[in-house]
């Protein structure tokens, strides 16, 4: 009998392998040799600054970090895509992106120090700030992105989202709004399969998230978020698509192989068998296997140059924690240019207390 709610399978974007083999030639990306092996240097350096950054959190130096391991290729493609006359909306999560829009490792460093100059990103022209409340900052996007479209500039938006943020009204509010008004935004969904501790199928019940494109009226697609290659044709081709016409959604299929902060404990939620699985698709192996493969790349190039890395990041974390340290009321300053009177009462609340904690303190 025929079915009205079946619907096809439609498969997801993938160009490399897990053994680093071209298994669709016809979408590989137009980059040449050293456009690759700079992509990967850039995905090593963020992979080591994010393994320096746990370091440092573990020693007492820094607050909170969320790691981004085996998640660098999404922000490692669509890092290179994204153009200086381009907005760059994050998450909290794409630091090889970050990077490669300008930001200097030591405003990384004070923001996760809880450092408020951190979030300025000087260096960074047309970011704004990473977005702690989850999917908050799409709309931001979409606000952007209407401005551009009526100052008619030749330019996109990249909007980053997780997967659990697409379970928020912010998430559904925004691409809605970005259709109608045929934004030029490109959203991200990371989709690393965990919101902190809650799997993907604990949140949704749609096949792929992807398909939410449709009800929006929008185009949508799945890519393999650990395949570098895959991931820079869809961020080339969703930019062009977002210029001309209107907002398209991305999701890059990945997996967080690290915690969710360092204030995480991930054995308490996953198996160790899954872990093992999705070490195997790690995104860096599967470029450098192509790399080695062309003859392009040797595991002595991969030593040195990640002792260079290190020694570059380090230097960056000792300028940053030569900062004034935060004083507390910076807690209450940058949100408002005349402070209004109930937060200037948290304030004097605040100070009372902390004169309160420092006499308990010393007395005991
Ligand atoms: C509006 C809002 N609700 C809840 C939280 C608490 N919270 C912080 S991260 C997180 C999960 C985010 O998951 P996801 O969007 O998949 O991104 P990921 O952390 O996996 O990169 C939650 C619920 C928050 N920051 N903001």
């Amino acid at each position: 009998m025929f079915n009205p709610f079946t619907r096809p399978e439609i498969p997801m974007l993938r160009v490399l392998d897990a053994d680093g083999r071209i298994t669709d030639e016809e979408r590989k990306p137009p980059l040449g040799d050293e456009d690759v092996l700079d992509a990967y240097k850039r995905m090593l350096f963020a992979r080591t600054a994010d393994a320096q950054c746990i370091s440092y959190q573990r020693q007492g130096r820094m607050y909170t970090y969320p790691p981004n391991l085996g998640q660098e290729a999404i922000a490692g493609a669509f890092g290179r895509v994204i153009r200086s006359e381009d907005w760059l909306v994050p998450a909290f999560r794409e630091l090889g992106a970050w990077l490669q829009k300008g930001v200097r490792m030591r405003d990384i460093f004070l923001l996760w120090m809880g450092v408020e100059e951190g979030n300025r990103m000087s260096d960074a022209p047309r970011m704004l700030p990473p977005s702690v409340p989850i999917a908050s900052q799409l709309l931001h996007a979409v606000g952007i992105g209407k401005a551009m479209r009526y100052r008619k500039e030749e330019a996109a938006v990249f909007a980053f989202v997780g997967d659990g943020g697409t379970s928020t009204g912010d998430f559904h509010e925004a691409l809605n709004f970005a259709a109608v008004w045929d934004v030029p935004v490109v959203f991200v969904i990371q989709n690393n399969q965990y919101a902190i501790s809650v799997p993907l199928r604990m949140q949704t019940r749609s096949r792929r998230l992807a398909d939410r494109a449709d009800g929006f009226g929008i185009p949508g697609i799945q890519v393999d978020g650990n395949d570098f290659f895959a991931l820079s044709t869809a961020a080339m081709a969703a930019r062009e698509y977002a210029i001309e016409k209107g907002p398209v959604l991305v999701e890059a299929l990945t997996y967080r192989r690290g915690a969710h902060t360092t204030s995480d404990d991930p054995s308490k939620y996953r198996a160790p068998e899954e872990e093992k699985i999705w070490e195997t698709r790690d995104p860096l192996r599967r470029l450098r296997l192509y790399l080695e493969s062309k003859g392009l790349w040797r595991e002595e190039d991969e030593r040195a140059l990640v002792d260079i890395y290190k020694q570059e990041i380090d230097q960056e974390f000792q300028i940053a924690e030569g900062y004034p340290a935060t004083r507390p009321e910076d807690i209450f300053r940058h949100a408002y240019r005349e402070m209004p009177v109930d937060l200037k009462r948290q304030q004097a609340e605040f100070e009372k207390y902390l004169n309160w904690k420092e006499h308990y303190q010393w007395q005991s």
